[in-house]
């Protein structure tokens, strides 16, 4: 691996996760157990900013298979690509040597963790529509309790800007995917026989526990991908540049998805797991413990 691209001189010092780790207290496990999401305010210190900014710039420069533009006949850009760890070096770094992933086994309870898959998203360029509200499990070939996504957002985001979740929907009913149809964001992606259709909870938010926080860089929000979870749109002018990084500890095991099949498909994992499996495979890093 490219010893300059990992850090080499002038790498930022890692920073000493017992402290960070400190921050997660009982009530922050509790928090995640119950709400689904919970926000880590200045968690990130500016190197391990500026390494995430670096490994999106290599991600952009050189996408992988997975890069895509949604709704490209929009004036933004609603740009995401996933599943590049291994020709990132910044973003192995990140998980090797920052807090991330001890603070992450804390939240889950876990005393082993491993890399589902890191996902960029950008927003910019001009008005950028919402994200569809929607929920990330009925997608995975993952499924437990001890997993979670950290959001990282690179820009400052008012709270009309970021990423929304509906507290303690992770307990609820698993609903369809969206098909990302522009003229509607509840139009079922896999078949509507086997999961009900997202409720339209953009024109009814009021009836549900919506909560999003203004965020500054280095906050991370941490939630589980069951949780109705939402992005706003980003106005002409304005920007977001997110990483998200799925993680996930002991409990979790393979599943299929009847009707749905698997995204990201991560080739080879069907062939080698059973349903019910603990969900190991080359595809998935061990992060902790450490070697
Ligand atoms: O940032 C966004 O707009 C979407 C993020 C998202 O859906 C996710 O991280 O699961």
């Amino acid at each position: 691996m490219d010893r300059d691209a990992r850090g080499g001189r002038g790498r930022p010092e890692r920073a000493a996760a017992t402290a960070m780790t400190d921050r997660i207290t009982p009530e922050v496990v509790r928090k995640f157990e119950t709400d689904g999401a919970v926000w880590l305010p200045g968690l990130l210190t500016r190197p391990w900013l500026d390494l995430i900014e670096a490994g999106m710039r290599r991600n952009i420069n050189s996408p992988g298979p997975n890069s895509r533009r949604h709704y490209p006949g929009e004036p933004g850009t609603f740009y995401d690509d996933h599943c590049n760890y291994a020709a990132i070096p910044e973003f192995q770094r990140l998980l090797e040597d920052s807090p991330l992933a001890d603070v992450m086994a804390k939240i889950l309870q876990t005393a082993n963790l491993w890399l589902f898959f890191e996902q960029i998203f950008v927003k910019e360029g001009g008005h950028s529509r919402r994200t569809p509200w929607h929920q990330d499990t009925p997608y995975f070939m993952a499924d437990g309790r001890q997993i979670g996504s950290m959001w990282i957002s690179l820009d400052p985001l008012a709270s009309e800007e970021t990423l929304e979740v509906v507290a303690g929907s992770h307990l609820g009913p698993l609903y369809n995917g969206t098909a990302f149809d522009p003229d509607d964001d509840t139009a079922p992606v896999f078949d509507p026989r086997k999961f009900p259709r997202l409720p339209d909870i953009e024109r009814e938010r009021e009836k549900w526990n919506i909560v999003s926080r203004a965020s500054e860089p280095g906050d991370v929000l941490v939630m589980h991908p069951s949780i109705l979870h939402g992005g706003a749109e980003i106005r002409e002018g304005h920007r977001r540049r997110t990483l998200s990084i799925r993680m996930f500890g002991d409990d979790v095991v393979y599943v299929e998805r009847p009707g749905a099949g698997h995204s990201p498909a991560f080739p080879g994992v069907s062939e080698a797991l059973n349903p019910g499996d603990p969900l190991r495979h080359p595809w998935f890093p061990r992060l902790l413990p450490r070697t």
